[in-house]
């Protein structure tokens, strides 16, 4: 009988209603992704073959995106192209396993601020003339989760400066390399 059958229907919803339970965002972010929410990641460079540079880069999320730190040692003094690549793959002595710039929107290469812009377009860090950089951003385009999720990805120093010309910046080659994994700590609770 149809109306038996609405009534068992809004029966099974009051029970329904009856059990939900509040749950905080990271257990629902951890029941939809199948782990725990994570919150910071870390990247540790090291220099290519021939180059001196090394640092670590930390990802720390916040209300507006994602925080970017960064302290680089061993550069040579000046501006050098900074970006997250696609692949966090540090096999290869120059640099180049860590494949193009991150972009999966497939848009076209910018710098940190442009609207249309690779998801991995951080611009450039400067290095003073101890070789030393920092860097201190909070860039919406970055994620932990989904399509734009820079976990396992690459960083990579060029050589050269970010000239925000296409396709790549014309930076050069690769000073340093690092892989973006989670950070000890950086998971949600
Ligand atoms: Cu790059
Ligand atoms: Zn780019």
């Amino acid at each position: 009988m149809p109306s038996k059958n609405f009534a068992s229907v809004l029966m099974a919803g009051a029970l329904a209603s009856a059990c939900i339970t509040t749950y905080t965002r990271a257990q629902v972010m951890k029941g939809l992704l199948g782990g725990p929410e994570v919150t910071k990641a870390v990247a540790v460079l090291q220099p290519t073959q021939g180059n001196k540079a090394e640092g670590t880069v930390t990802f720390t999320k916040t209300d507006k995106g994602v925080r970017v730190q960064a302290d680089i040692n061993g550069l040579p003094p000046g501006k050098h192209g900074f970006h997250i690549h696609e692949f966090g793959d540090t096999s290869s002595p120059d640099g180049m396993a860590a494949g193009g710039h991150f972009n999966p929107h497939k848009m076209e290469h910018g710098s940190p601020d442009a609207p249309k812009r690779h998801v991995g377009d951080l611009g450039n860090i400067e290095a003073d003339s101890g070789g030393h950089a920092t860097l201190n951003l909070v860039d919406p385009a970055l994620g932990f989760s989904g399509a734009t999720s820079i976990l396992g990805r690459g960083v990579v120093v060029h050589e050269k400066p970010d000239d925000f010309s296409q396709p790549v910046g014309n930076a050069g080659g690769r000073v340093a390399v690092g892989t973006i994994g989670v950070a000890k700590g950086g998971e949600a609770k």
